[in-house]
């Protein structure tokens, strides 16, 4: 039974990947921060199988604690603070947890390791946030970075980061280039979820509108569960390598808002949505698309959830947790 340890368990993709793992009968550690987490209940409610470990990943020795106890032979770096717009205005912050913190758990598993460095196997959750001016359409592992916000440069330190320990240590270390990924489970601060909330709210008259930012920029949106899946296949090769993971498809946030508010049965949704320039970025990234052609040649990895089927996903969740704020039963 091989040992995994995950930081960012609390997230989206941590719950998911830690399912996946026990399904495949390996023992799973989950790194939670904080000494009162509220997002510990749903671990434990959601995969009461994991052992969760307290540490931060800017808290070196808290990850070598980690380590003692966990004794991985593999690591799921997904801890980061995430939230591109939080970014700006908690830059540093976001410096020391997203960047320094990938070099704090590469430091955790060489000092951990020693010169069985070799034995462990890690991935590092990278971002397309990463290409963000892009220079090539559809971005794959080789285009240039350019990164437009304190958490995609903070995300190319922590993939170039984890190159270099590959190349220095020998280290199986991978970063996995996920582009947008979602499911009834992200955060209500993401675009995605903040849109099929706002709708199921509108549809059940909870709610009059939804105020939003820029709505013609594009990404590329899968579904979360076949993501965490391509994390694991990516430290099952003989080595480590970089792996764009992607639909290959994009869609501008209006065409969201037209699948979203087409599954409450409301086919024009402009007098639902206002403009508000407190949610514009600084610097947008205004047009993603992946190509995973290495990622389906090498791991044998493809989508299986269509945008429809996301967005239905999602906005059925919805409605499911606000109709009993409606009086109805879910
Ligand atoms: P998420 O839901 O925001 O989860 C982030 C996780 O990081 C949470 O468990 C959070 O813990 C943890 N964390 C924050 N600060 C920490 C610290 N100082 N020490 C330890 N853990 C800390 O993100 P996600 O969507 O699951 O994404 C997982 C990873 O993939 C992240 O690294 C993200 O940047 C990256 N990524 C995501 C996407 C996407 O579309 N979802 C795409 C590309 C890359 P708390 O619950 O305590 O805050
Ligand atoms: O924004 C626009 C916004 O916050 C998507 C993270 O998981 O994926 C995620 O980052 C787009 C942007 O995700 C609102 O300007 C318009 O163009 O859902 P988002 P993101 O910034 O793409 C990448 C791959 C990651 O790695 C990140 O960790 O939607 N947008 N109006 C809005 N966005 C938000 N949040 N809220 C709005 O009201």
């Amino acid at each position: 039974m091989p040992n995994a340890l995950i930081t960012g368990i609390t997230g989206q993709d941590g719950l998911y990947l830690a399912e996946l793992l026990l399904s495949k009968g390996y023992r799973v550690y989950g790194l939670v921060r904080g000494q009162n987490n509220p997002k510990r209940e749903l671990v434990e409610q959601l995969v009461p199988e994991v052992t969760i470990l307290t540490g931060d990943l800017t808290d070196l020795s808290s990850l070598l604690r980690a380590f003692a106890t966990a004794q991985p032979d593999e690591v799921y770096n997904l801890g980061a603070i995430s939230f591109v717009a939080y970014s700006w205005e908690n830059a540093a912050l976001t410096t020391d947890v997203t960047a320094k913190g990938v070099l704090n758990i590469l430091e955790a598993i060489r000092l951990y390791a020693g010169d069985s460095i070799d034995k462990i196997r890690f991935y590092q959750a990278s971002s397309s946030e990463m290409f963000g001016k892009v220079q090539e359409v559809p971005q794959r592992e080789s285009t240039l970075l350019w990164p437009r916000s304190p958490y995609g440069v903070a995300k190319a330190y922590g993939h170039y980061m984890t190159i270099n320990y590959r190349e220095s240590y020998g280290l199986h270390a991978s970063s996995g280039i996920l582009f947008n990924h979602e499911s009834p489970r992200r955060g209500y601060e993401f675009v995605t979820r903040k849109i099929t909330n706002a709708v199921a709210r509108i549809s059940l008259g909870l709610q009059d509108s939804v105020a939003l930012g820029n709505v013609d920029a594009q990404r590329d949106w899968g579904f979360a569960g076949d993501y965490v899946d391509a994390m694991w296949r990516m430290l099952q090769q003989p080595e480590g390598d970089n792996y764009v993971v992607a639909t290959g498809e994009t869609h501008s946030i209006r065409e969201f808002l037209d699948l979203a508010f087409a599954c409450v049965g409301i086919d024009d949704w402009a007098p639902y949505v206002t403009e508000d320039p407190r949610f514009m970025r600084p610097a947008e990234v205004d047009f993603l698309v992946g190509d995973s052609t290495k990622a389906h040649e090498k791991l044998g990895w493809k989508p299986t959830v269509s945008l429809p089927q996301l967005v239905a996903m999602m906005v059925e969740n919805d409605l499911a947790i606000q109709k009993p704020q409606a009086g109805l039963g879910s």
